[in-house]
């Protein structure tokens, strides 16, 4: 009898289950497998029942099971899993068969993976899926990349089960070659840490300075969601701040103040490190969630240092007002500084990334999906070789026009000492951006007079170095001149 598998998936937990239902909608007949072979009789006798979904017990067995070329699909815990599965699957699968990870690997692991991959002869995808247990099952954002040769035979799954933008158009497509996709999925997650960020720095601002309750901004997040700031995550903390306990109280004020995290944000901070690209907005993200974890210390210090009178004077209309404002610029600095990574990322490894594409697949299905991604897809149709959004008309505009309200919140919140790191780096950031001149002259001086590591001059050429014996009792010998 003729296979009738189109793909396997493997790794029953949330996301694994949840895109093989959402395969099987679209018409696609899957393979379920998974390293406990329990779940996969448990997932077909409940989730699955009644689908066509085909359950497989052994490795052998799920590849018979399997059209030509094969496409198996891992969505396992990122990390080791993933390389023990490719060891045991280079052994039963043939040349030409594609093997795809889904999960949230590392960009070099997955580098490294499809060039191993296809030494052997077969293909291989790293892709990103981003949109959580819900976004696998009604439609995801994926992001794929790896051996080009592969996109053809897996195109027609990934776009019919990713989601879709108002128009049809998938939130799917080819990213680029080796760990390109996995690293425009590090990129997302990485910005989803500062949009998470940016909205905390906002709801503390109108809950210490303004003294507004959670139903209060409740209703302030569900306005919000239906202008500029229109988005799945402005969307969800309108939600959380108007849901009760069970004693009628806000839940949100009984969650304790220590945030976790799993990764992605600190690997994109260090790719940026590495690329020499500040994201410091992402930077701030990851580190307030260091802070908040130093419950203990954070307690004691208070006890010390707690700030006398935080509130804000004046109109509160106004100033939430002015908050959104504040929300929305740091928000474009955000995206600004994400775009300068992946477009230092896209050089640095050969990758020909698609800007307006990738914002087109964050547009739909994924955690950060916003209106504002529509008009960074339109920025990129404007103008494919836009180097940097905040010189697009539109941001440029918005940035202008919310400019005082943003100065106007970052200084007051400093004033008062509510903590909003996230809103005060952007600020800082753009600050850095528009000044012609930045006291790196000084620096340079002072590494020169230390270390003899040289400057250049500004009425001499480029890439002209020159030492100075600041002392009169330094050498004339230089340092190598590096950069960073
Ligand atoms: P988990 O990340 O919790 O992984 C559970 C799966 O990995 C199970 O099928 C488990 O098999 C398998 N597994 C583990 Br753990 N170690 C293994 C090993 N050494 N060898 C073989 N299989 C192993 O599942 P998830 O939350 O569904 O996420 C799957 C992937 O998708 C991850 O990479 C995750 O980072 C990524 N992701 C998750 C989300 C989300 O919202 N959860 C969103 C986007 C991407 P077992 O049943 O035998 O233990």
């Amino acid at each position: 009898m003729e296979p009738k598998g189109d793909i396997a998936v493997i790794g029953l937990a949330v996301m694994g289950q949840n895109l093989i239902l959402n395969m099987n909608d679209h018409g696609f007949t899957v393979v379920a497998f998974n390293r406990t072979t329990s779940k996969v009789d448990d997932f077909l006798n409940n989730e699955a029942k009644g689908t066509n979904i085909l359950g497989a017990h052994s490795l052998a067995e799920m590849v018979a099971l399997l059209k030509k070329p094969r496409r198996v699909m891992l969505m396992v815990k990122a990390g080791s899993a993933v390389d023990d599965f490719i060891e045991q699957w280079l052994g039963v699968l043939e040349p030409g068969d594609i093997v795809i990870d889904g999960g949230n690997s590392l960009f070099q692991d997955t580098i490294r993976r499809t060039k191993y991959v296809e030494s052997k002869g077969l293909l291989y995808i790293g892709t990103g899926v981003s949109g959580g247990e819900e976004g696998a099952r009604r439609g995801p954002s994926i992001m794929p990349g790896g051996s080009p040769a592969a996109w053809p035979h897996v195109k027609p799954i990934f776009q019919a089960i990713s989601a879709k933008v108002s128009d049809g158009s998938p939130c799917c497509d080819w990213v680029g070659e080796g760990g390109a996709g996995h690293y425009v999925k590090m990129t997302h997650n990485g910005i989803e840490y500062g949009d998470m960020q940016l909205i905390c720095e906002a709801y503390q601002i109108m809950k210490d300075g303004l003294g507004m309750t959670a139903d209060e901004m409740h209703e302030v997040f569900k306005e919000w969601n239906q202008g500029e700031l229109e988005s799945y995550l402005v969307e969800i903390t309108r939600d959380i701040l108007g849901k009760k306990d069970e004693d009628g109280q806000p839940l949100v004020d009984k969650i304790l103040d220590t945030a976790g995290q799993k990764g992605t944000g600190k690997w994109t901070v260090i790719s940026s490190q590495e690329l020499g690209i500040p994201i410091t907005l992402i930077a701030e993200a990851v580190y307030s969630r260091c802070v908040s974890a130093l419950k203990d210390a954070r307690v004691e210090a208070a006890k010390v240092f707690k700030p006398s009178n935080p509130k804000f004077a004046g109109d509160r209309k106004q100033w939430v007002s002015d908050i959104r404002k504040a929300l929305y610029a740091s928000k474009i600095i955000s995206y600004t500084q994400g775009y300068m990574l992946m477009r230092a990322a896209a050089q640095q490894h050969g990758w020909n990334l698609n800007y307006g594409g990738i914002a087109l697949m964050w547009r739909g299905g994924c955690i950060i999906r916003s209106v504002f991604l529509g008009e960074i897809k339109k920025a990129f149709d404007k103008n494919p070789n836009l180097t940097n959004l905040l010189l697009d008309p539109f941001f440029k505009k918005a940035i202008k026009s919310c400019a005082r309200s943003w100065r106007k919140v970052v200084s007051a919140a400093v004033k008062k000492g509510i903590p909003a790191p996230a809103f005060s780096t952007a600020l800082a950031f753009f600050d850095g951006l528009r000044s012609e001149r930045l006291p790196a002259n000084l620096l340079q001086a002072q590494r020169d007079y230390f270390g003899a590591h040289t400057y250049e001059r500004i009425d001499k050429p480029r890439g002209e170095f020159f030492h100075t014996n600041w002392t009169g009792s330094g050498g004339r010998v230089a340092s190598s001149t590096y950069t960073v």
